[in-house]
C-alpha cells in the first residue's frame, strides 16, 4: 500500500496546523439562474461510510425519504494502491461504479475540472447528464436536502432545518464545525505538539458546553431531531472507535460523558443513524490506512460495540417523549 499524505502541503499553516482547504465545487442548488437545478434522478451522491462529513448527507437523505430521488454511490474505505490520495469503487462488481462507469473517484473531479489540485473528496455529487462533480460542499449539502429538495421530500418528512430556529443552529453548526467535527481533525493532522495541544483543548472544552448543554435536553435544541444534531452525532459515532487512539484525543473516551453517550445512542437507536453507521468500516479506514504509526496494519478489537445498544433514559428529558422528530 502506498503511503500517502492526507493532508496536501497548503492545508498546513505557520505553526504546524491544519488548515482544511476550502470547497472546490460550491454551486448551490436552486430555482435561480446559475444554481442547479433540483431534478429528481438527474444526481449521483458518493460517499465512503468512513467519513462523517459525507456520512451525514446520508443520514439526511433518508430522514428526509429522497432514496428515490438521488442515487448513491459507497467507496470502500480502505483507499486504493495509486500514489496519490484517492477513494475506489472496489466494493462494487468489477470495482466500477454500475451508474458512472468510473473506478476512481478522481476521475469524475477531473471531469469537472482537469487542473483541479485539491484532494479528492467525499461527500461528491456528480451530475448523471455529464458525469462529472457538480457541489462538493459538505457543509452546506445537507441544508440544500432540507430547504432547496422540499418539493421531493416523503410525506410527513421531519422538519430538521426550522425557519425560526435557522440561525441558532446556523451558530451552533459552526461551533460544532469547528471545535468538535474539524477539532478532531485539526488534532489528528497537526503536525506541531502546539498546534495538537491547542486543537485537543478545543475537543474537550466543547465536549464539557455539550455534555451540560444536554443535561436538560433530549437534543441540542430540545424535544427534537435537527440539523446540529446530525453534525454532533458523526463525530461522536467515529469518537471512541477512531478518534480517541487515532487522533490522540485521548483525555476522556465518549462513553465517559453520561449525557453526549446517552444522546449518541437516543440517535443511533434511528434508522437513519445506526443503518448508516459502519463501524467496521470506520476502524478499517482510520486504523488501517491513515496512520502512519500502525505499520504492522493491526486492526485494534475494541470498544465494546454491543454498548452502543444498550436502552437510555433520554425521552424524561423530553415534553413529547414518543416523538424525536417535529
Ligand atoms: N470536502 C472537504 C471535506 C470532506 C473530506 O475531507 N472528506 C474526506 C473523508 S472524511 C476525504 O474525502 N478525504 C480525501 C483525502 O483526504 O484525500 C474538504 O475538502 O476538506
Amino acid at each position: 500500500m502506498a503511503v500517502v499524505e492526507h493532508v496536501i502541503n497548503k492545508e498546513i499553516q505557520a505553526g504546524g496546523k491544519f488548515e482544511r482547504q476550502p470547497n472546490r465545487f460550491v454551486t448551490p442548488f436552486g430555482d435561480k439562474e446559475g444554481e442547479l437545478p433540483v431534478e429528481k434522478n438527474r444526481y449521483r451522491l458518493l460517499w465512503a461510510p468512513v467519513c462523517p462529513w459525507a456520512n451525514r448527507s446520508i443520514i439526511v437523505r433518508q430522514l428526509l425519504g429522497l432514496e428515490d430521488v438521488i442515487s448513491v454511490g459507497t467507496l470502500d474505505p480502505i483507499r486504493p494502491d495509486v500514489p496519490w490520495s484517492d477513494w475506489a469503487f472496489t466494493l462494487d462488481e468489477g470495482d466500477v461504479d454500475p451508474v458512472l462507469k468510473i473506478k476512481l473517484l478522481s476521475e469524475a473531479y477531473k471531469k469537472a475540472d482537469p487542473d483541479y489540485e485539491g484532494r479528492y473528496t467525499v461527500p461528491a455529487v456528480v451530475d448523471l447528464q455529464t458525469g462529472a462533480v457538480v457541489n462538493n460542499d459538505y457543509f452546506n449539502l445537507t441544508l440544500y436536502l432540507e430547504t432547496a429538495w422540499k418539493k421531493f421530500h416523503k410525506e410527513n418528512a421531519p422538519e430538521l432545518y426550522p425557519q425560526e430556529l435557522r440561525k441558532e443552529i446556523d451558530t451552533l453548526n459552526a461551533y460544532i464545525f469547528h471545535d468538535v467535527n474539524n477539532g478532531v481533525y485539526k488534532a489528528g493532522f497537526a503536525k506541531s505538539q502546539e498546534a495538537y495541544a491547542a486543537a485537543y483543548k478545543l475537543v474537550f472544552d466543547a465536549f464539557d458546553v455539550l455534555e451540560k448543554r444536554l443535561s436538560t435536553r433530549r437534543f441540542l435544541f430540545g424535544d427534537y431531531i435537527t440539523e446540529s444534531d446530525i453534525r454532533l452525532y458523526v463525530t461522536l459515532a467515529r469518537f471512541d472507535v477512531a478518534y480517541f487512539n487515532g487522533f490522540r484525543v485521548n483525555q476522556r473516551m465518549l462513553k465517559d460523558y453520561p449525557n453526549l453517550w446517552g444522546y449518541a445512542r437516543d440517535l443511533y437507536e434511528e434508522e437513519a443513524f445506526g443503518g448508516n453507521t459502519d463501524f467496521d468500516a470506520i476502524k478499517r479506514h482510520y486504523h488501517l490506512c491513515c496512520l502512519e504509526t500502525n505499520p504492522y496494519d493491526i486492526l485494534p478489537l475494541g470498544p465494546d460495540l454491543a454498548l452502543w445498544k444498550e436502552k437510555t433514559d433520554r425521552a424524561k428529558l423530553s415534553g413529547d417523549p414518543e416523538h424525536k422528530y417535529r
